[in-house]
């Protein structure tokens, strides 16, 4: 298809489809409208030129038999969803027009619009981009997860310390999702399994509905829509009506509760499991959901059940959804006639499933009789399945061992395909997790580097950028990153290299004025923004960043007319609220800025800003702003990240070690374009052999001495000693994360940074190069190769 066959949108038609919305859909006169009503009718007016493709994508996809990709996961962490739109449709000049026709700024109702954050960090912003990827290469595609009523919380900061409050996106009705009454599961849990005939039957204690709401997910130029399916939770009885005529007024209540505790609320860790009864719940409930629904739209074309894998590939986003194996084992053979055997071939078929951490605390285990409790139909299941993979393999590698039924494994054995999410990081699935599985099964796993949508990480979030590209190198990059190597010819050309640093200008100059309006703090937008935008955790170091500054601003004091580069250190990021220790990191920070702050000798030089409530509307803010990416998780644990991919694209070069995708991203960029500092994954683990490793290294660096001393002498907790013990203690004696042996030379690596920085021309070549060799990170690339080598799916064109 081409571009040409986007009906044309002009500031007119959509002037009067929003006035229409804000009469009958609103039901506001333009005089009394609040700026949500705007909002609202903006956005159906956009959602009236989602639904013609949508549909037609379904009908072709339906017409052509095509094979469907379903991408179950827990989070999706998707943002503002009106400049995705307009964007996707190419009328923002008409939206911004349209707006402005009706006395109204089209950015203030765009920033008005609350995040959907139904996710906690890089997996769930994954999907998001997945889903976008998916929608532009025209694949057809459903994305399943939950609709949580409450997604990630919002971060507050009292003190310096994180507290948190609930989040309430759905509070106020949104335009982007269709109900769906019609389409609605029982979904059971609990009771007991008899036999019967040979047969088993699951006689469940409790059930609820799973009900459908359906966002449409356009792509680029929206020639293609896929849907995004969340489950929400509903009581099968509405109203106990007889509990309530007996005066039982609580009862009456009863059903409608248990329902809605299980879409409530996301839970709010990142690479960590809380092995919590309603957690598995949640998983369940959206999988069985998910599962039952594929089935449905598969039998409801006349499909044989037998061709079930020919037409649909299920990817699991993480061992989340890893009773879909189990599951689909027991719809086959319950309502299908499958014997076990062949019902476990076609689920082995069908399923795939991504693991995105190494991390032990994050592996999911469920206590058995917690399990069995909850699921005993599937706790047999998995154990008939157990029992085929150990006589067909001849190994002792079990799901269900001491105790726990390990969704690993049984996500493993169950998938024909595994992938890890870098490089780096699926080498290391091969040797530790899964080690003993991949020797079983030699073919099984295999690597699928993660990337991000370009549209939102470039086109939409920096504009300047975008369009010198664009004048640069012309269009047809958003779409084809690769095409960003036609950058290279430039990277010597005076003029682009202005033009370049000009843009980061703005959107540094864009970023101080946000925070202005937001914090009231004043930033010097000629320093350098070096930026840390992540989830708060150890492995992940935002404490040897912090480290790093204190032992600056003591150097700054000792020596304050040396040539010293301005910067600003930026930290955006929140704290699972059982975190202690990252909470305390937390405080650190807030606490290191409040004093070096304040300091005048050194404030002109150096800035610590804290924004709170990290999100991804925030990030799309700071990211184009920034100069330096800060990417120093210890090596071997962050499986890949992705910030590191939206940073670097933006032209902001890296300082980093060499974990998950950062080694990818400086083989592309360029070695020289990296600042790589650092232990290696596997130096890393050698030195964690080496008994009182971390007490040595300190008492061989003077300046990360000093700085701890500094913090155990209450330096920046108002003399109190004992505040980051908890930190000091750490790092003293059980060094996991290695921030003592690593602390020189990220110190000494970012003295170079300095250097290069004051070099304009050698600085701006650095992070243009940077841009220039992004292209292959594009999630369009990832979604092929997925595509290609786990799903046999094809782009419908
Ligand atoms: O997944 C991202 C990677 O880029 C990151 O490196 C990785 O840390 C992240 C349990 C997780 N791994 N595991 C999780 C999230 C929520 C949860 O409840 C685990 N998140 C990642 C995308 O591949």
């Amino acid at each position: 298809m081409k571009d040409q066959d986007l009906p044309l949108v002009t500031s007119e038609t959509l002037r009067e489809d929003i006035s229409r919305h804000l009469k009958l859909s609103i039901g506001k006169d333009p005089n009394h409208a609040s700026l949500y009503d705007w909002r609202m009718s903006l956005s159906l007016a956009l959602r009236d030129r989602v639904v013609e493709p949508w549909f037609a994508s379904t009908r072709k996809t339906y017409e052509g038999k095509h094979k469907r990709v379903y991408y179950l996961s827990m989070e999706f962490l998707i943002g503002r969803l009106i400049e995705d739109v307009t964007i996707n449709l190419d009328v923002e000049e008409a939206a911004v027009q349209a707006m402005a026709d009706l006395g109204q700024d089209y950015y203030k109702v765009v920033v008005d619009e609350p995040d959907a954050a139904l996710g906690n960090g890089g997996l769930g912003r994954l999907a998001a981009c997945f889903m976008d990827s998916l929608a532009t290469l025209a694949i057809p595609a459903y994305g399943y997860g939950i609709r949580y009523e409450h997604g990630l919380f919002e971060q507050h900061f009292e003190g310096g310390q994180q507290t948190e409050t609930a989040e309430g996106w759905l509070a106020q009705r949104h335009a982007w999702e269709f109900e769906r009454p019609e389409v609605a599961y029982k979904i059971h849990f609990g009771g007991y399994v008899s036999e019967e005939n040979g047969k088993s039957n699951w006689n469940p204690a409790e059930t609820v509905l799973a009900s459908a709401y359906d966002t449409p997910i356009i792509g680029w130029k929206g020639q293609w829509a896929n849907t995004l399916r969340l489950w929400a939770a509903k009581p099968v009885k509405l109203f106990d009506l007889e509990s309530f005529n007996r005066g039982d007024y609580v009862g009456a209540n009863a059903p409608e509760r248990l329902a809605r505790t299980i879409s409530r609320v996301l839970y709010p860790d990142d690479t960590t499991q809380d092995g919590k009864e309603l957690r598995l719940k949640q998983e369940y409930f959206f999988t069985s959901a998910s599962i039952k629904d594929l089935l449905r739209r598969f039998l409801a074309e006349g499909n044989k059940i037998e061709d079930l894998h020919e037409h649909v590939a299920i990817q699991l986003n993480d061992t989340h959804p890893a009773i879909a194996g189990p599951e689909l084992v027991r719809l086959l053979i319950d309502k299908h006639d499958f014997n076990i055997d062949d019902a476990i071939e076609m689920a082995h078929k069908c399923l795939a499933y991504t693991n995105h951490t190494l991390l032990p605390e994050a592996l999911e285990r469920w206590p058995e009789d917690l399990f069995a409790r909850i699921l005993p139909r599937h706790h047999r299941i998995i154990q008939m399945i157990q029992d085929r993979h150990l006589s067909a393999t001849g190994t002792d590698i079990r799901i269900i061992e001491h105790g726990n039924v390990k969704m690993g494994e049984l996500a493993f054995i169950m998938a024909h395909k595994v992938n890890g999410v870098s490089a780096l990081h699926s080498e290391l699935v091969k040797e530790t997790v899964f080690a003993d599985l991949h020797k079983a099964y030699p073919n099984r796993i295999l690597n699928q580097t993660n990337g991000i949508t370009p549209r939102r990480w470039l086109y939409s979030c920096n504009p300047a950028l975008r369009n010198l590209i664009t004048e640069t190198i012309g269009s047809g990059w958003e779409a084809d990153l690769e095409n960003l190597q036609d950058l290279n010819a430039h990277l010597d050309d005076a003029g682009f290299l202005q033009a370049y640093a000009a843009a980061k200008t703005t959107n540094k100059v864009r970023l101080a004025k946000w925070l202005k309006d937001r914090n009231g703090v004043t930033l010097d937008t000629s320093a350098m923004f070096d930026i840390q935008i992540k989830r708060i955790h150890e492995y992940k170091r935002q404490h040897l960043n912090i480290l790093e500054t204190i032992a600056l601003w003591n150097d700054i004091r000792d020596n304050p007319t040396a040539n010293w580069t301005p910067r600003v250190k930026i930290f955006g990021g929140k704290a699972a609220p059982g975190y202690v220790l990252a909470k305390s990191i937390i405080r650190l920070i807030n606490d290191v800025a409040a004093t070096i702050n304040n300091d005048p000798v050194t404030r002109h030089l150096l800035q610590v800003v804290y924004p709170e409530n990290y999100n991804v509307s925030m990030a799309e803010v700071l990211i184009p702003a920034s100069d330096l990416s800060e990417q120093i998780s210890t090596a071997g644990k962050e499986a890949s990240g992705t910030g590191n991919m939206k940073l670097s694209l933006n032209g902001s070069p890296t300082i980093g070690t060499l974990d998950g995708a950062n080694v990818e991203i400086r083989e592309h960029v360029g070695h020289e374009n990296f600042f790589l500092f650092g232990l290696t994954a596997a130096q890393a683990q050698e030195k964690r052999g080496d008994h009182g490793y971390s007490r040595r290294a300190i008492e061989a660096s003077p300046k990360l001495s000093r700085v701890l001393g500094q913090i155990g002498a209450g330096v920046f907790s108002n003399g109190d000693h004992h505040r980051y013990s908890d930190i000091l203690h750490n790092l003293y004696e059980h060094d996991y994360f290695l921030v003592s042996c690593d602390f020189d030379e990220y110190f000494a690596k970012q003295r170079e940074v300095d250097a290069v920085y004051q070099d304009v021309n050698h600085w701006t070549r650095t992070a243009a190069a940077n841009t220039a060799g992004m292209g292959w990170f594009s999630s369009d690339r990832t979604i092929r190769s997925y595509a290609d080598h786990i799903w046999d799916a094809k782009s419908v064109t």
